[in-house]
């Protein structure tokens, strides 16, 4: 399984593709639809999220709400585009279309936190808007849009189930306590900042209060958890097959992450051995835990007990009481560029990550059972169950 997205912020549209799916697994563009509303919600969003809508069209791969073992192709209009439909047409402009525009006047003091800087360095831009164009975070649309796919085939083929929630916001009092299920992610998504537990709720809504007051921005922390994982997706034998590794790796490239965390990973680093993994008892079906400090993974392979990880968001480098930087054009001290932007953008995060631990887990789940129908897949997999479970 392999994904891909393109398209810019203010472009006309984001793609996604993903190729490798097999055939049969059912996915709609409601599904999509309502993954993408998921990604939108959240206190401390900013103003474009009330006005740009994301207009699904699935221009390839499914039929009849079912995939058809080509690649899937989905596009996510950008409503906003009228607005952009000069500044970023894809091909030459006559130059006093772009006179006086404020949209294009170049963007040349580059945001402390951002990808402008390097970006512009990198690529050879006077200009910092063809990198922030596609640095945006606007590009996780299609992640979710694609992550969708994964999904579907993940609930269909394997009973596996992939839910989030914000452990803190800022210097909010981080969520302690058990992991949710799939039946509180309705409740969590209920919650303006996705939140399991009230408490927290309340003291990361007060951080965001208290940020925007202050013209400022915050970042923070998120769970993502799959049930119904199987023993044995990833493997031990090299560090590129490792799970644990791939998904750090998927997750790490959503915009403004810093880090990630893999079970109780920093706090199990604290602790000594005795108190640090999952001691085994026997069970009914199988080798119980009775903790899950591993986070589901071990010699880089699930171990058949939920996956857990988190994420560390940095807050978002857009700052409305902006940050000094220096102006590209003049070499001169300056403030960073400031239009709109978010307060915060945890809770959408959250939506995004699972679908990038969708996407690993599917792409890890059909190298293991292989297949091209859910019908032969699912054989596999049943067939793996019926082996471990006789051991
Ligand atoms: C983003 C900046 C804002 C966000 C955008 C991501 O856009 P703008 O600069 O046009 O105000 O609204 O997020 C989305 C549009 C989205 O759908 O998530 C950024 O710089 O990352």
């Amino acid at each position: 399984l392999r994904w891909i997205t393109a398209g810019e912020s203010h472009g006309p549209a984001l793609v996604a593709i993903v190729e490798g799916m097999i055939a049969g697994v059912e996915v709609t563009s409601t599904d999509i639809g309502e993954q993408l509303a998921r990604r939108r919600l959240g206190y401390g969003r900013g103003a474009r999220m009330k006005f740009e809508a994301d207009k699904v069209t699935v221009i390839g791969g499914i039929r009849h709400g079912r995939t058809m073992g080509g690649p899937v192709a989905i596009e996510i209009g950008n409503t906003e585009w009228p607005k952009w439909e000069t500044v970023m047409a894809a091909d030459p402009v006559d130059p006093a279309e772009l006179e006086g525009s404020a949209r294009n006047a170049p963007l040349t003091r580059p945001r402390p936190g951002h990808a402008d800087y390097s970006g512009m360095l990198k690529y050879g831009f006077d200009d910092a808007r063809p990198v922030l164009e596609r640095a945006s975070a606007r590009e996780t649309a299609a992640r979710v849009a694609a992550g969708t796919v994964a999904r579907n085939f993940l609930r269909q083929v394997l009973g596996i189930e992939v839910l989030s929630h914000v452990i803190s916001i800022g210097a909010s009092d981080p969520y302690v306590g058990p992991a949710p299920r799939y039946s509180d992610l309705e409740a969590i998504d209920a919650s303006p900042v996705r939140a399991f537990d009230a408490d927290a709720e309340k003291s990361m809504i007060a951080e965001i209060e208290a940020a925007k007051k202050d013209g400022d921005t915050l970042g923070g922390v998120v769970e993502i958890v799959a049930t119904g994982v199987p023993v044995g997706l990833g493997s031990h034998v090299s560090g590129e097959t490792r799970l644990d590794a791939r998904l750090a790796g998927a997750l790490m490239g959503i915009q403004a992450i810093k880090g990630v965390e893999v079970g109780d990973g920093f706090t199990t680093a604290r602790r000594r051995g005795s108190e640090a993994h999952d001691e085994m008892v026997p069970g009914p079906d199988g080798v119980l835990r009775s903790t899950n400090r591993a986070g589901g993974l071990e010699g880089g392979m699930t171990n058949g007990e939920d996956l857990r990880v988190r994420i560390a968001m940095k807050p978002i480098s857009t700052v409305p009481r902006a940050l000094s930087t220096v102006d590209m054009t003049t070499g001169e001290t300056a403030s960073a560029i400031h239009q709109r932007s978010d307060v915060c953008a945890v809770p959408a995060a959250g939506v995004v990550a699972e679908a990038m631990v969708a996407l690993v887990v599917a792409q890890a789940a059909l190298e293991k059972f292989g297949g091209d129908s859910v019908a032969e897949t699912a054989a596999n997999v049943a067939a793996y169950r019926t082996a471990i479970s006789a051991r």
